[in-house]
């Protein structure tokens, strides 16, 4: 795991309060991507040209650097080509900024084609403002592997807009491929329930809180679960619970659209848990929740969102009930829980299976045969089953979907 320092210059008109809550989400997102953080600078000034913070605050960086053992710097502010490549000449060390580690993580995140092609798109729209900085500095000198460049020529510019033109091509001709990733995992007998909101928010501790205190169901079904979904038992509903990178605060234009196929676990969900931070002032948490609104509304018309305020071991209950009148309106069936003692997980439960797709309850007759008993497996595989009775025949008292009950029905006529 590679060992970074944090860096940020503040800006002299940002507040100090959003200045922390900056580098908090840095650090928060340097973690997700699997960073160990060791050490973190800032400094409140106006940006330099050629090395985005003073040089001198630099020059500690580097002894600073060298004590903490650290492999890479990653900055808060989007760095220039000229910046990236001073800084690290100075610091000799791999030197990144917020934006590029963003694509690491949406690179890492993204599972469709559609979506690994967007992330790459972003990149060299990225990278395209750059190029031609880029190479006049490698030319000035020898610098092989500078920003992941093996070789370079003047041609670099042109080939990253020939690269930008032939994905988006390829993006036009690539389908949509949700439906039948969705049909797969609800054959079976899953629903999907998906964790939304910003980072800091509180989602990943929640993911493992939730899947730590849930006894084991079987993942095996899912070979290729991504590490951030797992299967979980919510009152005999089996769930696949998925953790998202979540939303970016502030995240430049260019970047929506790999940032939205990231999503693409939260637009297949049955369930959204909306995570927002109990513990942060009002107004933000009144201003994220209506950002996240917005980000998702449009996709996601009919699924049922539960609104999360997290974290409440950090504000007494007074400033609880504050928070939701506060909020009111925005958040649609409010849920309070903190992730580090538990508190609210029987309630945020009941109500997620309160908003899972519904199951109809029927009973089914089967023979009493090796048949009728590999019918029951199904049914126990895709369904809950309540009781079973062994008489003349197996009589199974079950919950479904729809869709089985339907083929059970078939079934017990059949035979
Ligand atoms: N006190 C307290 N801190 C929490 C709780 N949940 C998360 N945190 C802290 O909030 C920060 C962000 O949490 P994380 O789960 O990484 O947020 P994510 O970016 O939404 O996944 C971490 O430092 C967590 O330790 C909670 O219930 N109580
Ligand atoms: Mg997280």
């Amino acid at each position: 795991m590679k060992r970074v320092i944090l860096v940020q210059r503040n800006c002299l008109t940002n507040g100090e309060s959003k200045n922390i809550r900056q580098l908090i989400e840095l650090q928060d997102l340097a973690i997700s991507a699997n960073y160990t953080v060791v050490g973190d600078v800032t400094q409140t000034r106006r940006p330099d040209r050629k090395y985005q913070i003073g040089r001198g605050k630099v020059e500690e960086l580097a002894l600073m650097v060298i004590e903490l053992g650290a492999d890479g710097i990653i900055f808060s502010n989007q760095l220039s080509a000229t910046q990236i490549y001073n800084i690290s000449e100075t610091c000799k060390c791999e030197v990144i900024d917020k934006f590029q580690l963003i694509l690491e993580i949406f690179a890492e995140r993204a599972t469709t084609k559609r979506a690994k092609l967007q992330v790459e798109l972003a990149k060299f729209q990225y990278e395209l403002p750059k190029a031609k900085a880029i190479v006049s500095l490698l030319k000035k000198e020898e610098r092989p592997g500078f920003m992941g460049l093996g070789s370079y020529e003047d041609s670099y510019e042109q080939d990253l807009k020939s690269r930008i033109s032939r994905i988006k091509k390829e993006l036009a001709s690539v389908q949509k491929d949700n439906e039948s990733r969705r049909i797969k995992r609800h054959e079976h007998g899953f629903s999907i329930v998906a964790l939304a909101g910003y980072t800091s928010a509180g989602k990943s501790t929640l993911f493992n809180a939730l899947v730590d205190e849930d006894v084991h169901v079987a993942d095996m079904l899912f070979t290729t679960l991504l590490p951030t979904t797992r299967a979980l038992n919510i009152r005999g509903r089996r769930v696949l619970l998925t953790d998202t990178v979540g939303f970016i605060e502030d995240l430049p234009h260019w970047m929506i659209d790999a940032f939205r196929s990231t999503l693409n676990e939260i637009f297949l969900a049955d369930v959204i848990l909306l995570v927002v931070d109990a513990s942060e002032s009002p107004d933000i948490m009144r201003k994220k929740l209506d950002t996240s609104y917005n980000t998702l509304w449009e996709q996601i018309k009919g699924v049922p969102i539960i609104t999360v305020l997290s974290k409440i071991d950090r504000i007494t209950g007074d400033e609880l009930k504050e928070q939701l009148e506060n909020v009111g309106y925005l958040a649609p069936n409010p849920v309070a829980v903190s992730a580090k003692n538990g508190w609210g997980f029987a309630e945020l439960k009941t109500e997620i299976y309160g908003q899972l797709p519904k199951w109809k309850r029927d009973t089914v007759s089967l023979p009493m045969s090796e048949y009728g008993m590999s019918i029951v497996s199904w049914l126990f595989n895709e369904g809950i089953v309540h009781s079973i009775n062994y008489k003349d025949r197996i009589i199974v008292d079950f919950e479904a979907r729809d869709e089985i009950i339907l083929k059970a029905g078939i079934i017990e006529k059949k035979r």
